[in-house]
């Protein structure tokens, strides 16, 4: 699944989620946004408040929608 080459062809998606604010919050986001095809990597930003998903392709609206299972808003 991991592989150490850069894929070129990757796209990379930042959401802002102003509802993150622990650990739960994040592995609770990542458990759901891991399950969406094509998802490689989520990366839950507490500070900011974004969820930053990298992979090929990368359905947007499949993602906010497990955002939104997570229990957790996307910011318009
Ligand atoms: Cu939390």
């Amino acid at each position: 699944m991991t592989d150490n080459e850069t894929e070129p062809t990757m796209s990379r998606i930042r959401y802002a989620v102003p509802d993150v604010s622990c650990d739960h919050c994040r592995a609770a986001v990542v458990r759901e946004v891991s399950k969406v095809p094509g998802v490689e990597t989520v990366e839950v930003d507490l500070e900011t408040k974004t969820v930053t998903v990298t992979g090929e392709p990368l359905d947007e609206a499949a993602i906010v929608v497990a955002i939104d299972d997570a229990g957790y808003e996307v910011a318009a």
